[in-house]
């Protein structure tokens, strides 16, 4: 049983049983549905949560409309200073709201305290960004005129998170949010909203204490159907939704269908191509990192490698070995590499697709399965397994969020680029390779289509300075890094003659 009762206390959810905050206001009523929030790790009940009702989410977003008027008119490098605090505050409570993504979502402590650190990173890349949201100026065809570019605060960001990364997806979207002169509402995961809760007191203490308007950073915490409601909302200009891809079709249309803006982040099959000229000990760690860390449940984690028939049974051997070395069990202990599933539902659909794959003719060289024992009473952790199958197979086509690796043998280039190209999403993919052809065919527009392209590093664990995202059924939307900023605002073209004449554009002549 793990004790985290200092770690509640520290974060101020120690006794939090609430639907809503706007900042300083929480609130939930008697008649709310409760919701109790158990983890994976030991089984244990760590604190209730309130579920929104239709009317606090009402007054969620009133209150984000006041504060847009007032915040919006801040300057954004004032803004920048107020994330800065911000990121402050993350880096003092590191520790602790590291331990409670640990212990509320299931990953290891290296990899709770790596996803705060990310939270960290993105606040210290919007306070630089406070300064350059940067358009461009262009040369007027008419005399004595001038012509620019301006970017202006969109308005209340919704953002729909999941629970694989339960604090950070919310971040790169909060922090840039923020700088961009936006305000912005956050439904977090039903599964995860303690960790939220947490980072709603960290950043409200923080917009406190420099007097900024109630609303620029809210919580609900909400079902399906404040989902729903928020994607067929007008008031809500953008809605970044992170999550599976039938989630983000259902939110995909409800905004196109009003006309809004949306930014998905979707299901990824995340493939490493390991070439016979691949330094064999790097992929493996790439390879066992990626499909195992955060027990397969990151939208990176490696769900296939494409391997070179010369290297593939040499591959299959030390891969075999190293999983035998895979310690299981709680997370919060750091001799462990893997953590629980989520929760049993996700161990069934992992039991599900392990069955599926067997039938489909995957022959397992590691068989997977459900751990049982008083370790793993929680009914969450299961073995990694790996299956020898072909790209073409149903289940190989389907991203199951799960330790569950596939292996595929190729013979040529151009084949496995089209065997990773081959599967309907498009977030991540690697290749393993010391040839430089190899590399530079892979990352040429003939190479890989996805949205994260790596050369000798696995698929998962990018940096924040780079655009997040991925293309097809992933969904098509970037955050994070690089210009991805430009989403959370409005661009404005402003022309202005400073001459004595009006001259009309394309040499029209209208005289009166
Ligand atoms: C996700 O799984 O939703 O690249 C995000 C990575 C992390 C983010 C994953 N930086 O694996």
């Amino acid at each position: 049983r793990v004790d985290i009762s200092n770690t509640l206390k520290h974060l101020h959810i120690d006794n939090i049983n609430q639907a809503y905050s706007t900042g300083n206001t929480w609130g939930g009523g008697k008649d709310n549905v409760v919701k109790e929030i158990i983890s994976p790790v030991d089984g244990q009940k760590i604190a209730s949560v309130k579920i929104a009702t239709v009317d606090e989410y009402d007054l969620v977003v009133e209150q984000a409309a006041t504060a847009f008027k007032s915040w919006r008119t801040v300057p954004a490098p004032k803004r920048g200073e107020i994330v800065r605090q911000i990121g402050e505050a993350l880096r003092e409570n590191k520790e602790h709201l590291g331990k409670l993504v640990s212990y509320e979502m299931g990953k290891s402590l290296q990899e709770g305290l790596g996803e705060v650190q990310e939270m960290i990173d993105i606040a210290d890349f919007a306070v630089g960004l406070s300064r350059q949201l940067y358009g461009l100026t262009m040369h007027s065809e008419r005399p004595d005129h001038r012509m620019y570019e301006q970017y202006h605060p969109l308005g209340i960001i919704g953002i729909i998170s999941a629970f694989n990364f339960p604090v950070a997806v919310w971040s790169w979207n909060a922090m840039l949010v923020w700088v961009c002169g936006d305000v912005c509402i956050w439904k977090p995961s039903e599964k995860t909203p303690l960790t939220a809760i947490a980072c709603q007191h960290i950043a409200q203490q923080v917009f406190k204490k420099n007097d900024v308007a109630e609303g620029v950073s809210c919580l609900i915490i909400g079902d399906r159907n404040i989902g729903e409601l928020m994607a067929a909302d007008k008031r809500l200009p953008l809605i970044s939704a992170t999550g599976s891809t039938r989630m983000g079709k259902a939110v995909g249309a409800a905004v196109g269908a009003r006309l809004g803006r949306s930014l998905l982040e979707l299901g990824g099959n995340n493939a490493i191509m390991i070439t016979e000229d691949a330094d064999l000990d790097m992929a493996l760690i790439g390879a066992v990192f990626g499909a195992v860390g955060t027990a397969g449940q990151r939208c990176t984690s490696t769900r296939r490698l494409i391997i070179h028939e010369n290297v593939y049974e040499a591959f299959k051997a030390k891969l075999v070995k190293a999983y035998g070395q895979i310690k299981i069990g709680n997370p919060l202990d750091e001799n462990n590499h893997m953590g629980p599933l989520i929760d049993k539902d996700a161990v069934s659909l992992y039991l599900n697709a392990i069955k599926q794959c067997k039938a489909e003719g995957g022959r397992f060289v590691v068989e997977g399965g459900k751990l049982e024992g008083e370790a793993y009473d929680s009914g969450c952790y299961v073995k990694p397994a790996v299956a020898e199958v072909e790209n073409n197979f149903k289940i190989v086509q389907h991203e199951t969020f799960a330790p569950l690796l596939y292996l595929i043998k190729y013979k040529t280039l151009d084949e496995a680029i089209a065997f990773q190209n081959d599967v309907p999403q498009g977030l991540s993919s690697a290749i393993m390779t010391n040839n430089l052809r190899e590399a530079e065919t892979f990352l040429s527009g003939a190479g890989s289509d996805c949205g994260i392209a790596n050369v000798n590093i696995g698929t998962s664990g990018a940096e924040i300075g780079g655009a997040f995202g991925g293309e097809k059924e992933t969904g098509g939307g970037r955050e994070s890094g690089s210009d991805a900023w430009k989403v959370y605002m409005r661009r404005q073209t402003n022309t202005i003659n400073y001459s004595t004449k009006l001259p009309l554009a394309q040499g029209i002549k209208f005289d009166l």
